[in-house]
């Protein structure tokens, strides 16, 4: 916040990112977009991008639009142009970086799932909660979240539209597994990704029903399967959720996907389906909620619609009627185009860091914090737990 922005005379806030992958490439997108879609309080200045190969990192970093490139995370954190730290890295190093850049008086967005394990997720919630009184703000990217048509759900739930929830019905389905010679990327090893689908696509689930219903799971039961046991190494490039595999094989130790039940807070009953099994599939993540008064339903494959069913309308005229998120009171439309001309996937991560931004300035907390990470990891352990146990009930302990 200390760097002057000469053009607009607003104040500025560094952004240092470690990782440039998949979630790096829109992470970028995001910074070099929200100062020219919203009228922000404060500009983010994308100061440097780290990655191990110092090659590899520079042509990032001029591809993606970062001033500079590191090629340790730890000069990145210790940089005086970076008072943001934003971790794009995979699940193993979160807790690492995370912990050192709010030690170092960094602001954190970390990329989602929080953590690999509940340990970690703890330790950066620790982390969290001491950096928040030196006035610190620390946000885990459960960008879906920042949706338009799911912020609406969640405010019409919240305001009582659809009455006392019953039922949260999460499933996220993807397909880029199906073919087992998909390459053994990271993803499928859980010493660097913690689990599988349960923990990549499943904490999307997961967060989006205690989001929309405001309230936290108690207790799940369930399933986990893995349905390729060994898959190609990786050879070349892998690039987001592909690539090509070699001749050598090796062991895929994560789950390929998870079926979920689950109890929440105010006794409303949950389930989740995790797979990247579910062919056609591409990138649907399905929620229906019904309530004591009427139903909300959405996709993220036609992300720009929300359905109601209002349950009060006589049962003669009554039905699913679709509301396109586009209007310019909806969540999140103030700075985008005019009705009916939608928004993107990518559009999530811009809305993030205009919240980020908003949030920095205004030295308030915005969610989901470190808590609700640590309060989904928890979840994914009961989940491996109940799994392990022939799918016994098994209690999430809350965070208080
Ligand atoms: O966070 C998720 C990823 O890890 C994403 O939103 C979609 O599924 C895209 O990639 C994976």
């Amino acid at each position: 916040m200390d760097v002057s922005d000469n053009e607009s005379k607003r104040p500025t806030l560094g952004v240092g990112m470690v990782g440039y992958a998949f979630m790096g490439a829109v992470h970028s997108q995001a910074w070099r977009t929200v100062a020219h879609v919203y009228d922000l309080p404060l500009s983010p200045v994308m100061s440097a991008v780290c990655g191990r190969d110092a090659d590899a990192v520079r042509a990032a970093a001029d591809r993606l639009g970062w001033a500079a490139a590191e090629t340790d995370w730890r000069e990145l954190i210790a940089r005086d142009d970076v008072q943001l730290v934003d971790v794009c890295t995979p699940g193993n190093s979160h807790a690492e970086i995370a912990i050192a850049a709010l030690e170092a008086g960094k602001h954190v967005l970390c990329e989602k799932p929080l953590a690999n394990s509940v340990a970690e997720a703890e330790a950066m919630a620790d982390a969290a909660r001491a950096a928040r009184r030196r006035g610190q703000l620390a946000v885990v990217g459960f960008n879906y979240r920042r949706l338009p048509a799911l912020a609406l759900a969640r405010r019409m739930v919240e305001t009582g539209r659809i009455g006392e929830l019953r039922h949260v019905r999460v499933t996220y389905l993807q397909d880029w597994l199906t073919d087992p010679q998909a390459p053994l990327t990271w993803r499928l090893r859980r010493e660097q990704a913690g689990s599988g689908a349960l923990g990549d696509i499943g904490s999307h689930a997961i967060d989006i029903a205690q989001y929309l219903a405001g309230e936290p799971l108690t207790g799940v039961s369930a399933l986990t399967e893995t349905f390729v046991r060994e898959r190609p190494l990786p050879e070349g490039p892998v690039t987001g959720l592909s690539g090509t595999g070699g001749d050598r094989r090796g062991e895929v130790t994560v789950d390929d996907a998870a079926l979920i039940t689950g109890r929440l807070a105010s006794g409303a009953l949950a389930s989740f389906e995790a797979t990247r099994f579910a062919t056609g599939r591409k990138n649907a993540l399905r929620v229906e909620l019904n309530g004591e008064r009427g139903s909300l339903v959405f996709d993220l494959e036609r992300l720009n619609e929300l359905y109601l069913y209002d349950g009060t309308e006589p049962a003669s005229t009554a039905g699913f009627r679709r509301i396109l998120a586009t209007e310019p009171d909806h969540p999140y439309l103030e700075g985008w185009w005019p009705p009916g001309h939608g928004l993107g996937y990518e559009h999530s991560f811009v809305h993030q860091a205009r919240d980020l931004l908003c949030a920095v300035a205004a030295g308030e907390q915005p969610e989901p914090s470190f808590d609700d990470g640590l309060r989904v990891q928890r979840v994914l352990a009961a989940v491996e737990e109940s799994a392990a146990n022939n799918s016994a009930y098994t209690p999430v302990p809350p965070v208080t």
